[in-house]
């Protein structure tokens, strides 16, 4: 498709709708890093700032029974995938109305029932698992695609290709789908391989790679529908390597000492909600009072979900031994 019909070949309330979820992501995370500073907010957390295009772009392309997994950098894919800040908020502050009762906290998210299988505190951790997952619809025949999100400092781990390789020769329904931003908490990607391109990488274990700029969320539901296509007709896995940033720093405590403040403000200048903005913009799909009205939306219904997470009681402490093995513990 090209770019000049991208805005005409979707429905235009869902493009609305889709910025608005990446605005809403924006400001959701913004609105975390202010209630950490009022220790709010227990344990730790990794914005996605600069990655939302990521995150909606390549769930735009799902059906909603799709399946997705994700990594330490998860808000976005939760958001994305559930569309829910208000049980996303009462997790992250430990609330026993969250996603999983307030035990997950942001390393450890799921919901189930919105097909959000989980985030992971543990790099590359969810990439087998997606695997399974996937191996899991093909035998059941359910036609579902599981999209599993990871980062390129993922990439490094063995597990990674073992679980690559399992779905090609397999042929799983699966997308990979890796937002390389460039870094693993310090570490550039140029140092840490010998061969920095992901999509190279991934190639030699046979299946079909694609890469796409991770700032432009046309670019990247474009390549995510295609991969989905192919792995829904049962032709097996496709790998995405998406070129994004984090505005941020890696965690609440990196002040990204490591990258200069002119490659900062360069992929700034890409920011992928501006981009889509523009976008929307120049295709008469946008002007300036709607752009305000979704940002006092947006604006409301975090604040909304921050005083339904406030709000909501703690979990019981009488159920803290819930949910630790499955099947009747005794506690013996
Ligand atoms: C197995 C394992 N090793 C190391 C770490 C420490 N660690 C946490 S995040 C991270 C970097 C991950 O980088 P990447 O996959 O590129 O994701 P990004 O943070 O850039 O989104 C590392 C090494 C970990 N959590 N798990
Ligand atoms: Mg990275």
């Amino acid at each position: 498709m090209s770019q000049a019909h991208a805005e005409t070949t979707y429905a235009q309330d869902e493009l609305i709708a889709h910025y608005r979820l990446m605005l809403l992501i924006r400001r959701f995370e913004e609105t975390l890093s202010d209630l950490f500073g009022r220790g709010e907010i227990p344990g730790t957390a990794h914005f996605c700032m600069g990655q939302e295009a990521c995150a909606v772009g390549a769930v735009a392309a799902l059906r909603p029974d799709d399946l997705v997994t994700s990594n330490h950098r998860g808000h976005g894919h939760a958001l994305a995938k559930t569309r829910d800040p208000k049980r996303l908020m009462a997790e992250l502050m430990g609330k026993a109305t969250g996603f999983c009762g307030g035990r997950s906290g942001s390393q450890h998210l799921c919901c189930i029932d919105k097909g959000f299988l989980g985030s992971n505190g543990i790099t590359g951790g969810m990439v087998p698992i997606a695997v399974g997952a996937a191996l899991s619809q093909k035998l059941l025949g359910t036609g579902r695609i599981v999209l599993s999100f990871f980062g390129d400092g993922a990439t490094g781990q063995g597990v990674f290709h073992e679980a690559v390789n399992m779905a090609a020769v397999w042929r799983l329904p699966v997308v990979f789908f890796c937002e390389n931003n460039g870094y693993a908490m310090s570490l550039p990607v140029e140092k840490a391989f010998r061969e920095p391109s992901v999509a190279r990488r991934a190639a030699a274990h046979g299946l079909p790679t694609a890469t796409v700029d991770g700032m432009d969320y046309f670019a990247v539901r474009q390549a995510v529908e295609d991969a989905v296509a192919q792995a829904r007709r049962g032709d097996g896995p496709v790998l995405i390597e998406a070129f994004t940033y984090r505005f941020c720093g890696h965690s609440k405590s990196d002040e990204c000492a490591y990258r200069s403040r002119e490659e900062e403000s360069c992929w700034r200048e890409r920011d992928p909600i501006v981009l889509m903005g523009e976008r929307l913009q120049a295709a008469g799909l946008l002007d300036a009072d709607a752009g305000k009205r979704l940002a006092d939306e947006v604006q409301a219904e975090v604040a909304e979900a921050v005083a339904f997470a406030r709000s909501s009681p703690l979990p019981d402490p009488a159920t803290v031994q819930e949910f630790l093995l499955s099947g009747s513990y005794s506690g013996d």
